[in-house]
């Protein structure tokens, strides 16, 4: 089964967990998604995990280095986002930023101007699906 890492904001701010949650539950139709608990809406941005920072960074490179492709929803600015972006491209790892404008930000230009990573401006769930699904080399 294809293991896909997700990436999206926690401490960068919580605003878009629901979308994270949405990806994530359409994700789990083509493989087993390595990070689920980022679209947990629960998962708070100053409480979170029981683990220390450094269990969190060395578990999610981790997971992020034995995945077979990585998808960040980069819509809200995230460090941590930006920073496993930068691991899966340098690690050579087929890299999709889902980005929605109607959220407000503009995206990084170390993003947006990033020969190693796919970026799909989004602005329905069902684009995204599609965005996903190509990346994914499947279609429905
Ligand atoms: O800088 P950010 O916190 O927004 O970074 C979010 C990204 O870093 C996500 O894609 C996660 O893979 C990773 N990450 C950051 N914090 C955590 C975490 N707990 N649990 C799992 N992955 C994380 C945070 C707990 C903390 C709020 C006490």
């Amino acid at each position: 089964m294809m293991k896909i890492y997700f990436a999206g904001s926690i401490r960068g701010g919580r605003g878009d967990a629901r979308i994270y949650g949405a990806l994530i539950e359409l994700l789990k139709g083509y493989g087993e998604v390595l990070t689920e608990h980022i679209g947990n809406r629960s998962l708070k941005a100053n409480r979170g995990e029981a683990l220390d920072s450094r269990d969190i960074h060395d578990r999610d490179l981790n997971w992020l280095r034995s995945s077979d492709a990585a998808i960040a929803e980069v819509s809200m600015p995230s460090l941590g986002v930006g920073y496993e972006i930068a691991h899966a491209v340098q690690w050579g790892k087929d890299v999709l930023c889902l980005y929605n404008p109607a959220r407000g930000k503009k995206l990084s230009a170390m993003i947006a101007g990033s020969p190693g990573v796919q970026v799909c401006e989004y602005r329905t769930l069902d684009d995204a699906k599609r965005a996903m699904e190509d990346f994914l080399g499947k279609s429905e």
